[in-house]
């Protein structure tokens, strides 16, 4: 499974046509909606988390709590192993979680390798509401948490212990590329992460991400998905942006942080996602050409985009159209696993 994308190439024209599935009229991946509220977010499992934040949104409710209770779909849902709860441990044994939340007014919270609470965008919240700090980490943040109530349990579920253990056997540490969009039946290896962005009707814009990292990762290891500016930031000016990935890439190049301020240049979501991909991949070609990342964004006028180093990346929108739209982006390498 390791060896599974046998060839990469770079793509001529620097990246494929994207796809846009189940909405007639919308054919363009930076596509404008003038129709406010919106949200968006990664993966294929963003649909139903999109449509938890709906339930926020459609009512005019405030962009921050649709996002903190979307991400909390994934989080909680026990087939998925890279957000949450029933996310896969590090190579130890301990399911540690990242997460992080920003809102329209530049507040935000994280936490970092925390283990025990189920809902890590919740502590992150309250981080950013009910302590002076932005970041808490391991066993502190678990202290936190229980402290405001939260239910300290054990998160590693019989399922994730069986891959663990399975991973155990070889010890490979090695991230796979583009797992994360494997639709096969029964494959559960993922690493793959939620990043959410809401404008709500009035205009504000709040972002949240959260994972539980790469899958048997070294214990300790954090990735972007906590950390502000790496991978999420918002400003509700501008926009705001999220990645997923091997993290370590992303906060070499401040990612969510560049897109966003590419945005505030005059680039659209998509340029503004296209050129930090090209940045990782100009730092190290060779590098990149082995892994995934993938930036997905939004500005202040609805419009959004996204843009990956490899095929594979979706990205889910709900806004009021249409609240179950998963679409392709672009990329700079096209997979040929499929057309061998
Ligand atoms: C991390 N960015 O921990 C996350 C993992 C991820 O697709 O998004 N994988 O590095």
């Amino acid at each position: 499974m390791l060896n599974r994308r046998h060839f990469i190439k770079l793509s001529a024209v620097g990246a494929a046509s994207v796809k846009v599935y189940g909405l007639s009229g919308c054919t363009s991946a930076t596509a404008t909606t003038n129709r406010l509220p919106i949200v968006i977010s990664t993966w294929d499992f963003g649909i139903e988390a999109n449509k938890e934040a709906w339930k926020t949104l459609s009512k005019g409710g405030r962009a921050l709590d649709a996002v903190e209770a979307g991400v909390r779909i994934p989080e909680a849902d026990m087939e998925n192993h890279t957000v949450g709860r029933a996310g896969y441990p590090d190579r130890d044994g301990h399911v540690t979680l990242d997460a992080c939340i920003m809102d329209e007014k530049g507040n935000c919270g994280a936490v970092a390798a925390m283990e025990y609470i189920a809902h890590p965008i919740s502590v992150a919240r309250m981080v950013m509401e009910k302590s002076p700090h932005v970041l808490l980490v391991g066993e502190g943040a678990t202290q936190f948490a229980i402290e405001q109530g939260l239910k300290k349990e054990k998160l590693l579920t019989p399922e994730s212990e069986k891959a663990w253990k399975k991973w155990l056997v070889k010890k490979q540490y090695k991230p796979v590329i583009n797992i994360e969009n494997d639709r096969k039946p029964g494959n559960k290896f993922n690493h793959d992460t939620i990043g959410m962005l809401a404008i709500d009707k009035h205009g504000n814009i709040s972002g949240a991400c959260t994972t539980s990292g790469m899958a048997f990762k070294m214990h300790g290891r954090v990735g972007d998905s906590p950390i502000i500016g790496a991978g999420l930031y918002i400003d509700n000016a501008v926009g705001g942006a999220t990645s997923t990935g091997v993290g370590e890439e992303v906060i070499r190049n401040v990612g969510s942080f560049l897109v966003v301020e590419l945005m505030r240049q005059g680039l659209s979501p998509e340029a503004a996602c296209k050129e930090a991909v090209q940045r990782i991949i100009n730092k190290k070609p060779e590098t990149a050409k082995e892994i995934q990342v993938g930036f997905l964004a939004i500005n202040k006028k609805g419009e959004y985009g996204a843009y990956a180093i490899q095929e594979g990346f979706s990205y889910a929108v709900c806004d009021t159209e249409k609240q179950d739209r998963l679409i392709d982006g672009k990329f700079f390498y096209e997979s040929t696993e499929d057309k061998e």
